[in-house]
């Protein structure tokens, strides 16, 4: 009998704070030894020349979610998990949806019903679209199964909240120890917007970035924060697109206000240009807050190098382009208001990131572990079994050829979707293999796993989310728990 069921040996080990050449030694699907050499091991994996991060850990991506109008996202937990695996990541954490006038409990039911197909290990945030004192009273609930994010929208029809409604679930979250993630831009803004646009004749996919320009984003950002700021309630604002918004955020931690920043791909790669390709082929970028231009990439980039913006996830939105249930819905000529909002993007994400972020010298090793696992993680509770490389650690794994050049296809997505936003995009640096709590899950572009072998994540209370303390005039309308 080995010591160790497994082995990775001789490669160089990025843990986030610095990185190693050492072994890895694995038991029972967790981390069990870094040492300069491991031999007891019944098997080996030989990791020279190979670069060696945390298995992604993607807090944001809609899978298999249902909507209002009764139509469900094209990509089911199982392909979601064969594209994810091929891009590196190996924890997600996705949307429970929420439609006005009903309850949690039944969401909650049909999604996890859903996750049985998964093969990533999951999550959930819960999206509380009316907050009902009934709905807001299934909390309790919801955190004992182990749910502790809710998510808000403040705009999209029909999910916004008002100030009002949202302060209730400021509180309500305060009083259950859960966070709140927010999508920050201003509905009443964007709804008079598109409809002068459409009046104008303006209908086409590119005048969806004209309804929503950054100043909407950072309205609703600096609003979103100054409401947690005095229920004293740690948020994280989703998918920040423009240095206007991340301002607010890094006025706001610079004032000590628990907020974090999220930015994904598609704001370091995609632009408003993209949109603007003929006919009905603008579409397939069309996600929300919309791209912006390379200028704004950059300063989406600086913020991400000052840490205003610590995690990068990929807001993976399964609309396919030619499927009657995807960004066609309301058909071709649809104007950019009646198109599903929304890319796919949960296998390009980590390459993109790698790519951009760390061969083309922006950013280091340590900082795309921590943007593309470790700080997810931390902020949702699930470190340091996920997002970490460390001894008790799920062992989570990629190994990475950082020299080995591709060019992104639809094909190597290996998703539900019949195309990617990222066609044509040359990366360096590619994940060879992936393993998933110590088994190989990928390699070399073939995924290996047995659909529902993806483990529910419940996430315990934990001291990452703490208010503050500080409370105007020091009057807590809603106690955290303790
Ligand atoms: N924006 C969102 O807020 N959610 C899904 C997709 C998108 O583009
Ligand atoms: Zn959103
Ligand atoms: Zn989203």
């Amino acid at each position: 009998m080995s010591t160790y069921d497994l082995a990775i040996r001789g490669g160089t080990v990025a843990t986030g704070h610095g990185a190693i050449a050492c072994d890895i030694g694995i038991r029972d699907g967790r981390i069990a030894a870094l040492a300069d050499r491991i031999t007891d091991a019944g098997r080996v994996i030989d990791a020279t020349g190979l670069l060696v991060t945390p298995g992604g850990v993607d807090s944001h991506c809609h899978i298999a979610q249902a909507e209002a109008n009764g139509t469900r996202h094209e990509e089911t937990f199982a392909t979601a998990s064969h594209s994810a695996f091929l891009g590196g990541t190996t924890s997600v954490v996705t949307f429970i949806p929420h439609f006005k006038g009903g309850a949690l409990a039944p969401q909650v039911a049909d999604a996890m019903d859903q996750a049985k197909s998964s093969m990533l290990d999951y999550a959930f945030h819960q999206i509380i679209a009316d907050p009902t004192d009934a709905v807001l009273a299934e909390i309790p609930t919801l955190v004992a199964q182990g749910i502790r994010s809710l998510k808000v929208f403040l705009t999209y029809e029909p999910l916004h909240l008002s100030d009002a409604q949202y302060l209730k679930v400021l509180l309500a979250a305060r009083k259950n120890g859960c966070l709140v993630t927010v999508h920050c831009e201003n509905y009443d803004a964007i709804g008079w917007r598109t409809q002068a646009l459409i009046d104008a004749g303006l209908t086409a996919p590119k005048y969806h970035a004209w309804s929503r320009p950054p100043v909407v984003e950072r309205e609703a950002t600096h609003r979103a924060i100054a409401l947690a700021e005095l229920v004293d309630q740690p948020i994280q604002v989703f998918h920040v697109s423009c240095a206007e918004a991340a301002e607010e955020i890094a006025r706001a931690q610079a004032r000590g206000v628990k907020v974090w920043g999220e930015t994904c791909p598609q704001y370091l790669t995609l632009t408003a240009d993209h949109m603007d390709r003929p006919g009905f082929e603008g579409a397939k970028f069309m996600c929300s807050p919309a791209p912006r231009d390379t200028a704004e990439q950059g300063r989406v980039w600086e913020m991400i190098r000052r840490g205003v913006l610590d995690v990068v996830s990929s807001d993976h939105c399964g609309f396919s382009f030619a499927g009657d249930q995807g960004k066609a819905m309301n058909g071709r000529d649809a104007p950019f208001r009646d198109i599903p909002n929304g890319i796919p993007g949960i296998a390009a994400r980590l390459p993109i990131l790698f790519s951009e972020g760390v061969s083309k010298g922006r950013i280091g090793l340590d900082e795309f572990v921590r943007l593309s696992s470790s700080n997810a993680a931390r902020l949702m509770g699930l470190y340091p079994r996920k997002g970490a490389i460390l001894p008790g650690s799920d062992a989570d794994l990629v190994l990475w050829d950082p020299a080995k050049k591709q060019t992104l296809t639809n094909a190597m997505m290996g998703h539900a979707i019949d195309y990617t936003p990222y066609e044509g995009l040359d990366v360096t640096g590619w994940p060879v293999a992936t393993l998933r709590r110590g088994e190989v899950v990928m390699q070399d572009g073939k995924v290996q796993a047995e659909p529902g072998s993806g483990r529910f994540l419940p996430r315990a209370p934990y001291d990452y989310i703490r208010p503050t303390g500080r409370l105007a005039n020091g009057f807590d309308a809603a106690p955290w728990p303790v």
